[in-house]
């Protein structure tokens, strides 16, 4: 295809693109550098439509955050409140199993469940939550837990992290969201993130995750402290753990919002920074299957455009969003699938409802006339 290059750092690039050759570490740093996105948005698209053609996914779920207590105070995030603070929440176990089944549940394929790390809500509690969520909707995908919950629970428990892991999914844990990464630069991490898991133990936790057969999801937290280095750095060691387990499903790149965090002096990022994010990660990430443009992270607009830049999912339904709309998204918490189906169409793409693991999700026709 004829089309023009005008940072020419980028021509090198381009011919490893075009060959299916793997990027380095130097080439994510110029790919962060450049601001020749229709060059970015170029190579992307072509490696996201060999992967995945013209299909753009989509899944009907339901977020739920049990609790917004939380011990780790980090700079970042507006969600986590102290356990006195008279606005802060603690769902009991029936609350729960009650919220799953609000909003259109009938039709939900996937529970995505993270939490505060509350001081008093033990192991037991939480398998206790995930077993009650498999009896009352045994056909349900729960994914649930970032890897820093786990890191907590295997503290608070003096256990090891193999031991939470084998616990939960035992109890009904099937996959895990992307969530607490972060970046793994630990100069970034000592200011944003401070009472955190390290990036190493972010990675080792994922890596014994993936080897006791559960996928999980992958993020990088960007447009907050770090520089281009640290994207990088951040985007070939997700690579190569990548290459030993095959256990990450999805990146998601996501912005930093800073309302109502103690980093609120930052600013928000742009719709360059954000479409720049998803389509250096297509590019990087080669051994990943999905890159996600998170609606509720970007905009249903920008999200709709990431899928000419290298997005190939766009999440679902949602239904109930608090991690965003504390750090001042202006989104709406819900989108109805027939909301996602047209955002899609509209991009030219082709949508196919997927359950959590990218199986496609097939509705008899009566289910799609209450659900459009
Ligand atoms: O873990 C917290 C980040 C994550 C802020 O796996 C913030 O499918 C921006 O991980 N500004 C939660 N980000 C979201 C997440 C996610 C979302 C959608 C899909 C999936 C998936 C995962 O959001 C947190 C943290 O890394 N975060 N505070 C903030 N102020």
């Amino acid at each position: 295809m004829n089309v023009h290059f005008e940072d020419r750092r980028l021509l090198p690039i381009r011919e490893k693109v075009e060959a299916g050759l793997r990027l380095s570490y130097e080439d994510a740093v110029t790919l962060y550098r450049t601001n020749d996105v229709l060059a970015l948005g170029y190579m992307a698209n072509l490696v996201r439509e060999r992967m995945h053609g013209n299909v753009t996914y989509f899944n009907v779920n339901r977020h739920i955050n049990p609790t917004d207590v939380c011990v780790a105070s980090c700079r970042l995030c507006a969600f986590g409140k102290q356990k006195r603070d008279p606005n802060s929440y603690t769902m009991s176990l029936e609350q729960v199993w009650e919220t799953a089944g609000k909003g259109w549940s009938e039709q939900i394929t996937e529970f995505h469940i993270v939490g505060g790390l509350h001081p008093e809500l033990n192991l037991d509690w939480f398998c206790q939550m995930l077993r009650g969520l498999k009896e009352r909707y045994p056909q349900i995908h729960l994914k649930a837990f970032t890897m820093v919950e786990i890191g907590y629970f295997a503290r608070r428990e003096k256990m090891t992290i193999r031991d939470v892991l084998i616990q939960l999914r035992d109890a009904g844990m099937d996959s895990m969201p992307g969530g607490g990464a972060e970046v793994f630069s630990e100069r970034v991490r000592r200011i944003i993130c401070d009472h955190k898991l390290t990036g190493d133990e972010w990675l080792e936790t994922a890596r014994i995750a993936h080897e006791l057969g559960v996928h999980s999801n992958c993020t990088m937290l960007y447009g907050h402290l770090e520089n281009e280095e640290d994207r990088a750095d951040h985007l070939v060691k997700l690579r190569a753990l990548q290459d030993e387990t095959k256990g990450f499903v999805t990146f998601i790149p996501l912005a930093f919002h800073p309302d109502n965090t103690a980093l609120s002096h930052i600013a928000k990022t742009t719709g360059f920074d954000d479409l720049k994010a998803i389509a250096v990660s297509r590019l990087v990430l080669d051994n990943i299957p999905h890159i996600k443009a998170y609606w509720v992270m970007l905009s249903a607009r920008i999200a709709q455009i990431a899928l000419r830049f290298g997005a190939n999912d766009i999440d679902g339904t949602v239904v109930e969003e608090k991690i965003y709309h504390d750090a001042g998204s202006t989104e709406s918490q819900a989108l109805k699938r027939g909301d996602l189906l047209r955002l899609i169409r509209q991009a030219g793409r082709e949508p196919v409802e997927r359950d959590t693991l990218y199986r496609p999700v097939t509705r008899t026709e009566s289910a799609f006339t209450v659900l459009v």
